[in-house]
């Protein structure tokens, strides 16, 4: 172990070779998705980026070690969500102290793989400005704001202020690109009337970008936006209707703090009869594949 990372073995190998990598979370898989699907979604992450030619590094803290490249029976554990607790980047260095098994959201993966110098990093939805209360905003802004990576997805949680979400960016001056759209997604739909900046057609062009943006000096991150694909898409007002019922739910509970994103998740769930899963699942591949293919392409450059 060199320095305060444990890299697994696949993804230290793709850093001898120098081969690309594609950074994954893992609150998705140990706290955004129910048991069995948090396996489905891990494995197609994992098919889509290695048939393209890159290699998948999952980060999350393993029994206090920050990892890169979560695998084998500690991958298991997280699956089974065998005491795992969520972690955003300011638990980061308290789950490593007290030797917790921590997955990684969006902030704290952005955080742990841009030190270890990776680029490239895909995820399915952002977190960002809350509807209520609107003070509650995700670590994820402010860590894209700082860190220095592309990052994959299909936008921020429908479950979540998009407009509010999208200034908020803008605010922090994260560079938002739409991969072949002109709108920013809402996650479980590709509609949002919401539009991005600059539209791109291909990886490489996401890769000239990033390389500009470093060239500046700029550490912020390029997050780039996909639809979600178009067969598991769902209707904007089908998710209108659960989304309102899960805030209702969520107040109803008065769910607080880092269970509010879980809980409206499953709430959403519920109220679309699961196929806000199928979404879900799906656009995870997508957005590990683009990840994959503009890794290809930063190494390509190189
Ligand atoms: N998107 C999903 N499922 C998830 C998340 C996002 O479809 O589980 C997770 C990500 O890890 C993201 C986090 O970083 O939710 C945001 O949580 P919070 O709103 O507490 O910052
Ligand atoms: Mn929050």
């Amino acid at each position: 172990m060199a320095g305060p990372i444990h890299f697994g073995a696949e993804v230290a190998d793709a850093r001898t070779a120098g081969r690309p990598i594609v950074a994954l979370e893992s609150s998705v898989l140990a706290q955004g998705l129910p048991i069995p699907a948090n396996r489905e979604a891990e494995a197609r992450m994992r098919a889509a980026i290695v048939s393209r030619g890159a290699v998948p590094a999952i980060t999350a803290v393993v029994r206090g070690v920050s990892t890169i490249g979560l695998a084998g029976d500690d991958l298991e554990r997280f699956l089974a969500r065998d005491g795992v607790t969520k972690v955003a980047s300011r638990e980061l260095a308290a789950a490593m102290m007290q030797g917790r098994d921590g997955a990684t959201t969006v902030a704290a993966s952005l955080t742990l793989a841009a030190s270890a110098g990776l680029e490239v990093f895909a995820t399915g939805g952002i977190g960002g400005v809350h509807r209520e209360p609107a003070y509650d905003e995700s670590a994820d802004l402010l860590e894209l704001a700082t860190t220095p990576m592309i990052t994959v997805c299909a936008g921020a949680k429908s479950i979540l202020d998009l407009p509010g979400t999208l200034e908020r960016l803008d605010t922090y001056g994260v560079t938002v690109v739409g991969y072949r759209t002109d709108e920013f997604p809402g996650f479980f739909t590709a509609h949002t009337g919401l539009r991005v900046l600059q539209r791109i057609e291909a990886p490489a062009e996401i890769a000239a970008i990033f390389r500009a943006s470093r060239a500046l000096g700029r550490r912020s991150a390029i997050l780039v936006v996909q639809p979600p694909p178009a067969e598991a898409a769902l209707d904007a007002e089908v998710v209108g209707r659960a989304v309102a019922q899960a805030l209702v739910e969520a107040r109803t509970v008065g769910v607080r703090g880092a269970a509010v994103t879980p809980f409206l998740l499953a709430a959403v769930e519920r109220a679309t009869d699961g196929r806000s899963l199928a979404a879900n699942l799906a656009l995870l591949e997508a957005n590990a594949a683009l990840a994959a293919e503009i890794a290809g392409a930063l190494g390509a450059m190189r």
